[in-house]
């Protein structure tokens, strides 16, 4: 995929997430783009341990299943609230190899400190 279209991809993925699913056929039909779904839930991340590799454009599908958790990547200045039973789509392109840490930020009860995961990208 050239540049240009991976541009309007990305502006056509950002019209989706502000017009809350009335374009939904448009991210169907956004092809390459690996989805990976992951549950929140008191106190876990399943899986909590994702695979990507170098320069892979992939979409992180998060579902909070209990409780409005967090999702933050504090390396790459990403964070987003979890809104119970919504799904929220977090865009990536990872653009250096290394393991990085994600973590719930919003308080979720007693086991909130060990609420996290990791992102290992591979060259
Ligand atoms: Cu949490």
């Amino acid at each position: 995929m050239d540049n240009s279209r991976r541009n309007w991809l990305a502006k056509a993925f950002t019209g989706v997430a502000a017009c809350a699913g009335a374009y939904s056929g448009l991210v169907l039909g956004a092809p390459e783009e690996r989805v990976i779904k992951i549950q929140a839930k008191r106190y876990a991340y399943t899986p909590n341990r994702i695979v990507l590799r170098k320069n892979e454009v992939v979409v992180l599908e998060l579902t909070a299943l209990d409780f409005t958790h967090g999702f933050s990547i504090p390396d790459w200045k990403i964070r987003a609230d979890l809104l119970p039973g919504l799904a929220i789509r977090v865009r990536l392109k990872p653009e250096s190899a290394g393991e990085f840490d994600f973590l719930c930020d919003n308080f979720c009860g007693s086991g909130h400190e060990e609420m996290s995961g990791k992102i290992v990208v591979a060259d």
